[in-house]
């Protein structure tokens, strides 16, 4: 059966200092420009339309607060890795995107979203390498399993795991996801319900 939640927009922030100063959790998405970030937010919340969605990378800029079920936050974040995405952009990673991971108490949990079609991105693994380095509780969701055979997606996670596991000696959880297929949603939900409780 499917889990129904119900999910809202809150606000736009342009800096950290602007996110919602309750003390309700942040479950947040972030990843390269285009990874899907906003429609696993919209398959999520079975909301369509309720973050923008675009074919055009850089689309999301700012940090985008959904509250779920009253109790906590999805939280979209805007890519990296897309050039054009603003003149302020210093380094690979925005400050608006460091100060928030980095610095933000709210931030409770971090999914990194890969394109599971790719192999491992030089980018992803900086951004992992940072989280790691920096003790950011995170996990990893392979997007747009549609797009490829479940042999291949086995294999390329494989793939993304003995890549990590050259630096790494415990892997992140790691989730699959299809937002065109709602592939993953019960999965997900179940992970970030009880990431809450802890
Ligand atoms: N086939 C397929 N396409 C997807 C999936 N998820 C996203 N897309 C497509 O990928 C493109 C980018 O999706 P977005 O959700 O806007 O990506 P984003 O990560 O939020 O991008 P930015 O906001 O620009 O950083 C759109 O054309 C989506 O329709 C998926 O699971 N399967
Ligand atoms: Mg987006």
């Amino acid at each position: 059966m499917a889990i129904t939640i119900k999910a809202k927009f809150k606000c736009s922030s342009e800096k950290i200092s602007q996110v919602p100063k309750d003390n309700l959790k942040d479950i947040a998405f972030i990843g390269r420009s285009n990874v899907g970030k906003s429609s696993l937010v919209n398959m999520l919340t079975g909301i369509n339309g309720l973050a923008k969605v675009s074919g055009t990378p850089g689309k999301t800029r700012l940090i985008n607060h959904f509250l779920v079920n009253d109790s906590w936050y999805l939280v979209d974040l805007p890519g990296y890795g897309y050039a054009k995405v603003s003149k302020e952009t210093r380094g690979e990673f925005s400050k608006l995107i460091l100060d928030y991971v980095l610095k933000c108490e709210k931030m409770h949990f971090l999914f990194v979203l890969v394109d599971s079609r790719l192999e491992p991105q030089r980018i992803d693994l900086n951004f992992i390498e940072l989280l790691g380095e920096n003790g950011i509780p995170f996990g990893i969701i392979f997007t747009k399993a549609d797009k490829l055979s479940q042999a291949q997606l086995n294999r390329n996670i494989t793939a993304y795991k003995s890549r990590l596991s050259e630096q790494w000696e415990e892997l992140p959880p790691m989730l699959v996801s299809s937002s065109e297929k709602r592939r993953g949603r019960e999965e997900i939900l179940a992970f970030i319900e009880e990431c809450l409780q802890k």
